[in-house]
């Protein structure tokens, strides 16, 4: 089965052009100028982008966490990831503390399989250290697994620093790779307490508990302990200019860092948390939203090539989950949807709005995520021999986003009423046309991707 794509703008990290592109199976076979292929099915992309498959490095499907379990499944979260322009997720596997890794994995494939619409990876989350465990990694990477998770919040899965330490050392040693969650753990159980003491048990207490010092402490200590253990990291879900300052730091120590932030730390407000009638806990995430300064610090890293991937962190909860919270904010489950909307937002307020370019988005969704993640090669661009993974992006017109028109699993959006420039036509996935305009068409062609070693 062949598809060419006809006067396409392709984009990809690395420049744009105007071409022919032809797929032949799953594969992308031929980029020229002009492609005769009589037997190929043709697509008129005159006016339109032609972009990689993204991929979403961090979503959490089917997770248990504060006694509830997320809304979004592999089946729920893939389906809403392909529409949303995503050909591929890598999810945390998190196996409880005194279970091995390899239950986790075994775990999060049955979670995953036969349900996933789009193609989707693992990455393991240390949150035990010990001998046994640290003999597991190999066999980990054996399996595709090459992106290991450590948290320095959260009793349930944090280490400490000392094992964070000696697993980043270790991780060093087998050419693997870490992504950190950076909140001092101390200093928000010490604000909570303030907070329950003063009676402030709403959402608005939520962002207090979570500031941006405390995340940046945290990022300075991790970039410490990865500079002690020589090796790269990857602080995830970066939100703050004083977080950014600490990265900023360690770079010019001459430490390789690694950044991700999310459309969420972009686009939304800590203000929110504030919203009447128990609203803001539909915002309720950590770490927390922030301020404007923050957001125009991202968006200024984005564009600066300090900042190398947008991922969601999709951890998604009706509002009836999130109501749990009621009375006491500690006990709102943390997480938001962002899988479906990520590619529609970011080129709205990135490239629409001139804050980044259209090869910058290609690189920050796609292309870098490949590289980090051991996709390389098969994922992240369109180029010849890479899987025919592409988002057909219409750049006219304009919509809003309506949390009853996406297939989230969730009954709201943070995002409602946010307007979107331009829209997905088509997206395909090695070489099958999965969605168009909308209608997913093929829910039940994702596999699993074992990953290779991360491009450091
Ligand atoms: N933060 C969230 O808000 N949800 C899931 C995990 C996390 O780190
Ligand atoms: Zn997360």
């Amino acid at each position: 089965m062949k598809t060419l794509f006809r006067n396409a703008t392709v984009v990809n990290a690395d420049g744009s052009r105007t071409a022919d592109v032809l797929i032949c199976s799953d594969k992308i076979k031929l980029i020229a100028d002009h492609i005769e292929s009589p037997d190929a099915r043709v697509v008129d992309c005159t006016g339109l982008l032609l972009f990689p498959g993204a991929i979403d490095a961090h979503t959490h499907f089917d997770l248990d966490v504060a006694n509830t379990t997320t809304a979004d499944d592999f089946r729920t979260g893939t389906r809403a990831a392909l529409r949303g322009g995503t050909t591929a997720v890598v999810d945390f596997a998190c196996p409880n503390k005194g279970e091995s890794l390899q239950h986790g994995l075994e775990l999060w494939h049955r979670k995953a399989e036969g349900r996933a619409a789009c193609d989707y990876g693992f990455h393991m989350t240390i949150d035990d250290w010990n001998p046994a465990i640290r003999a597991e990694l190999p066999s980990m990477i054996a399996q595709g697994v090459t992106s290991f998770k450590m948290y320095l919040t959260y009793p349930a899965m944090m280490i400490g620093d000392g094992p964070v330490y000696e697993a980043l050392r270790a991780l060093r040693e087998l050419g693997a790779i870490a992504g950190v969650h950076c909140e001092n753990a101390g200093v928000i159980d010490a604000l909570i307490a303030d907070r329950k003491a003063a009676g402030e048990l709403g959402p608005a207490s939520h962002p207090r508990c979570r500031p941006a010092l405390a995340e940046a402490e945290a990022v300075g200590r991790l970039l410490k302990l990865a500079a002690l253990a020589d090796t790269p990291v990857i602080t995830v879900h970066t939100t703050c200019v004083p977080a950014l300052a600490e990265i900023a730091a360690a770079r010019a120590r001459g430490q390789k860092v690694f950044v991700e932030t999310c459309p969420q730390y972009l686009l939304l407000e800590d203000r929110w948390y504030s919203l009447p009638d128990f609203e803001g806990a539909r915002y309720v995430c950590a770490p927390p939203l922030r301020k404007p300064a923050d957001q125009a610090a991202l968006w200024r890293g984005l564009a600066a090539g300090e900042i190398q991937t947008v991922n969601t962190d999709h951890c998604s909860f009706t509002l009836a989950q999130k109501d749990m919270g009621r009375g006491d904010f500690t006990k709102i489950p943390g997480g938001l949807p962002g899988v479906e909307t990520r590619f529609g937002l970011m080129y709205s307020y990135g490239v629409a709005a001139g804050r980044i370019t259209k090869e910058k988005l290609a690189e920050v969704l796609s292309a870098n995520n490949a590289k980090l993640y051991g996709l390389w090669g098969r994922k992240g661009a369109i180029r010849e021999g890479f899987d025919a993974d592409l988002v057909l992006y219409d750049p006219n017109g304009e919509h809003a986003i309506h949390a009853a028109e996406l297939v989230t699993n969730v009954d709201y959006n943070p995002y409602e009423g946010f307007p979107v420039n331009g829209s997905i036509r088509q997206v395909w996935l090695r070489g099958r046309l999965a969605v168009e305009n909308g209608e997913i068409l093929d829910d039940h062609s994702g596999e699993y991707l074992p990953r290779a070693l991360p491009l450091l």
